[in-house]
C-alpha cells in the first residue's frame, strides 16, 4: 500500500509570508541638507541603504530624462542601480547627448524623438550629461544602491520612508561633481520615524 505523501497545508505558507513581511513596515525619515555655511540646500540627492536589501533594482525598472526647451528634464534624476533610463527628445531640434563620467560613459548621437534603446545605469555613482549641440545643457543622473531615495525641496528637506533600524544615509549635491564620493553616515531610525540633519562638507574636502 503506498504511503500518503505529506503536503504542507496552504495556510502555513501564508502565515510564514506574513511573518517575513511585518518588520518591513516603513516610517518617514525627514532629512535636512545644509551647505557649508549652514544654509538649506535644494536639489540634493539623499538615499538610505537598508541592511539586507538588494542593491540593484528589479529587472525592467525604468526612468526617464527627457530634453525639453533645450534642457534636460528633470535636471537631476536619481535612480537605483540597474535602472534603464530613456532619453526622449521633446524638442523639434535634434540633440546629441553624452556622458564622460566613469559611472556610465555613453553617447546617443544626433536624434529626434525617442532613441531606440534606453541606457542601463549599472554602477552606483554620478553621471554628468551634456549635449554636443547645446553647450549649456547639463543633466545629472545619480545612481544609488537602494530604492529609498529623494531630492531635497527648496527648504533643503526631503522625506524618505524606510523600515526602523540602523541604516546608511548618503547625500550628494551637484557641487560635488562626479569625482567626489557621496557623503555617508550611519543613522538609527526609530519605529516612529525620525529626523536627521546633514551638513555637507565643502567640495574637494573629505
Ligand atoms: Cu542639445
Amino acid at each position: 500500500m503506498p504511503q500518503p505523501t505529506f503536503r504542507q497545508p496552504p495556510h502555513l505558507a501564508i502565515i510564514s509570508t506574513c511573518l517575513i513581511a511585518a518588520p518591513t513596515f516603513a516610517v518617514p525619515v525627514s532629512v535636512t541638507v545644509l551647505d557649508v555655511n549652514g544654509s538649506p540646500l535644494a536639489d540634493a540627492a539623499v538615499s538610505i541603504e537598508v541592511a539586507g536589501n538588494k542593491p540593484a533594482a528589479p529587472p525592467g525598472t525604468q526612468a526617464e530624462m527627457g530634453q525639453r526647451n533645450r534642457a534636460f528634464t528633470p535636471t537631476l534624476l536619481v535612480v537605483q542601480t540597474g535602472t534603464a533610463v530613456a532619453f526622449p527628445n521633446f524638442d523639434t531640434v535634434r540633440h546629441h547627448i553624452y556622458s564622460f563620467s566613469p559611472t556610465k560613459p555613453f553617447e546617443i548621437k544626433l536624434y529626434a524623438g525617442t532613441p531606440a534603446a534606453p541606457v542601463v545605469f549599472d554602477k552606483a555613482g554620478t553621471a554628468i550629461l551634456g549635449c554636443n549641440i547645446h553647450d549649456r545643457m547639463a543633466g545629472f543622473i545619480h545612481v544609488v544602491n537602494t530604492p529609498h531615495f529623494a531630492i531635497t525641496r527648496p527648504d533643503g528637506v526631503a522625506t524618505i520612508d524606510v523600515p526602523a533600524g540602523e541604516h546608511t544615509l548618503q547625500t550628494w549635491h551637484r557641487q560635488m561633481g562626479d569625482k567626489q564620493a557621496p557623503q555617508r553616515q550611519g543613522i538609527k531610525v526609530q519605529a516612529t520615524g525620525g529626523a536627521v540633519t546633514v551638513r555637507l562638507i565643502a567640495p574637494g574636502q573629505t
